[in-house]
C-alpha cells in the first residue's frame, strides 16, 4: 500500500486540448474578452470590409486581450493601441488551409483531413428561415428534447414563449406519487457513475449489440429539486433538441427500435445533402481515402437520418467530444451555425495535441468526413456581441419570427445532421443482398 506525504498534490495536468478549452472559456476577468491571439484562430469567415467585422467591432481582436500575456512595456502600448479597437489581423490569422472551389461557386477551405469550412453557406434568409424551423417547428413533438425528461412539456412550449405565457410547467418527479419518487432515487443512486462518458463506436458495437444494450436501459430518470418555470424561462433552459434518429445521451447510443424512430426533416436533408454533393471529395481526400470511406458514391447515397439542434445561451458551451455512435463512422456530418459567433476547436483523434480553434459566424457550415469524424472538437466560447443585424427585430415579421429572433438575441444554434445508417445496411443489422 502506498502512502501519501502531507505535501501530495493531485495531478492535475491538464490536456492540450482542456488548457486551450480554459483559455477561451476564461470569464474571471469582467470586461476582459480572452486573447485571440495567444492559440491563434482561424478566420476564414471573416467579412472583407473592416466595418462589416462584427469580432473586429466587438472588441475581440483589441490588442488589450492579449495584455495578460504580455510584458508590462508590451501591455501599456497594447493598452494604447486597443482605444482604437487595435489592428485587423492580417494574413497570419488565415492559416496555412488549403481552399476548395464548390461546384455552386462558394469557397470550401479543408481546415483538417476530411473537414472543410463553408463561409457563409447559408444567405440571410435561409438563416432566418432555419432559426425559426429550429425553435418553433423542431421543438415540437416527437422529437425529444433536452428538458423532456425532467418536464411535463406541453407540444407548444415555443408558441407558449412566443405569447409571453405566464402558465407554470411543472417538473416530472414533483407529479409522482411518494413511492414512485423513491423508486426514481433508488433508481438514480443504483446508477451513480454508470454513466457512459465517451461512448464505444457504433461500429464496433454493431446493431445487434446496439438494440440489446438498449432494451436493457431501463431509461432516463427524471431530476429532483427542479422548479416550475414559464415557456420564457424554459426555452433559456433548452439545450437541445434531437431530429430524426433518437440518440441517448446516457448510453450514448442511437435508440435503433425500429418503433422509436422519427422521420428526419426532409427540407434539412436536402439542405444537407446539397452541400455533399457540390463538395468534389476528390479535392478533400486521398485516394485511399476515398476507397476506404466510399466518400465517390455519398453525392448518390448520403441520406442524413439523424442531428440535434444545439441551443446556447452566451455562456454555455460544449466539450471536447468524438461523435462516434453512427454505425457508418466516415460518413460526413454536416454542422450549421446561427446567430452570435463561436470558436470552434478542432483537434486531432486525441486530446494531447492542441486543437485549432476556428472562428464559426452565422450561415457558416462545417463538413466533418472520413478521418475528420474521429477528430476531438467543441465549442468554448460564444462571442459576445457578434450578432449580425439581419437577426435584429424588423416590422414585417410575423409574431412567430419576432420569438425567434428574441431568443437568438442572446444566443448561438447550431442545427447539425448525420447518417446513422449506411446504405445497405437493413435495421436489422443484415446487409442487403448485393451491396
Ligand atoms: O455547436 C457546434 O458548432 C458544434 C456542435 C457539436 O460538436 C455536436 O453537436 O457534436
Amino acid at each position: 500500500m502506498s502512502s501519501q506525504s502531507s505535501s501530495w498534490t493531485p495531478n492535475i495536468t491538464l490536456t492540450p486540448f482542456r488548457q486551450v478549452e480554459k483559455h477561451f472559456k476564461n470569464r474571471a476577468i469582467k470586461g476582459r474578452l480572452p486573447s485571440l491571439r495567444k492559440y491563434p484562430v482561424v478566420d476564414h469567415s471573416r467579412p472583407e470590409k473592416v466595418e462589416d467585422d462584427l469580432l473586429w467591432l466587438a472588441g475581440w481582436w483589441s490588442p488589450e486581450n492579449d495584455a495578460a500575456e504580455m510584458d508590462p512595456s508590451a501591455r501599456r502600448r497594447a493598452k494604447g493601441k486597443a482605444r482604437a479597437l487595435g489592428e485587423r489581423p492580417g494574413d497570419i490569422m488565415q492559416g496555412s488551409v488549403r481552399s476548395i472551389r464548390l461546384s455552386s461557386g462558394k469557397k470550401g477551405y479543408v481546415v483538417a483531413d476530411g473537414c472543410i469550412l463553408i463561409p457563409g453557406y447559408l444567405n440571410q434568409q435561409q438563416q432566418l428561415d432555419l432559426l425559426e424551423a429550429s425553435l418553433s417547428k423542431y421543438t415540437r413533438p416527437p422529437n425529444p428534447l433536452s428538458l423532456s425528461t425532467h418536464y411535463n412539456l406541453p407540444p407548444d412550449l415555443f408558441e407558449r414563449y412566443e405569447s409571453g405565457s405566464s402558465e407554470l410547467i411543472y417538473p416530472i418527479f414533483d407529479g409522482l406519487t411518494s413511492s414512485e419518487q423513491d423508486e426514481v432515487r433508488a433508481a438514480a443512486a443504483s446508477r451513480d457513475g454508470q454513466q457512459a462518458l465517451e461512448g464505444q463506436a457504433g461500429q464496433d458495437l454493431g446493431v445487434e449489440e446496439i438494440l440489446n444494450r438498449q432494451k436493457a436501459w431501463k431509461g432516463d430518470l427524471p431530476a429532483e429539486g427542479l422548479v416550475p418555470k414559464t415557456a420564457e424561462g424554459l426555452m433559456g433552459d433548452l439545450r437541445w433538441t434531437n431530429l430524426g434518429l433518437v440518440y441517448k445521451w446516457t448510453t450514448k447510443m442511437y435508440d435503433l427500435d425500429p418503433a422509436a424512430a422519427i422521420p428526419f426533416p426532409s427540407e434539412l436533408a436536402t439542405q444537407c445533402r446539397d452541400m455533399i454533393r457540390e463538395v468534389d471529395w476528390r479535392e478533400v481526400c486521398s485516394d485511399v481515402e476515398m476507397e476506404r470511406t466510399g466518400a465517390a458514391r455519398w453525392a448518390e447515397d448520403y441520406v442524413p437520418d439523424t442531428g440535434i439542434v444545439n441551443f446556447y445561451q452566451m455562456k454555455d458551451t460544449m466539450m471536447g467530444h468524438v461523435d462516434r455512435a453512427e454505425l457508418d463512422p466516415y460518413r460526413p456530418l454536416s454542422s450549421i451555425s446561427l446567430g452570435h459567433a463561436a470558436v470552434f476547436l478542432l483537434g486531432s483523434d486525441s486530446r494531447d495535441v492542441a486543437p485549432r480553434p476556428i472562428i464559426l459566424r452565422s450561415g457558416d457550415v462545417i463538413l466533418m468526413s472520413g478521418s475528420g469524424r474521429q477528430r476531438y472538437h467543441g465549442v468554448p466560447r460564444v462571442l459576445e456581441g457578434t450578432l449580425p443585424s439581419h437577426f435584429d427585430p424588423d416590422e414585417t415579421d410575423n409574431s412567430s419570427m419576432k420569438a425567434a429572433k428574441r431568443w437568438i438575441a442572446t444566443g448561438r444554434i447550431n442545427v447539425n445532421a448525420r447518417q446513422v445508417y449506411p446504405p445497405g445496411l437493413k435495421r436489422n443489422g443484415e446487409m442487403r443482398p448485393g451491396s
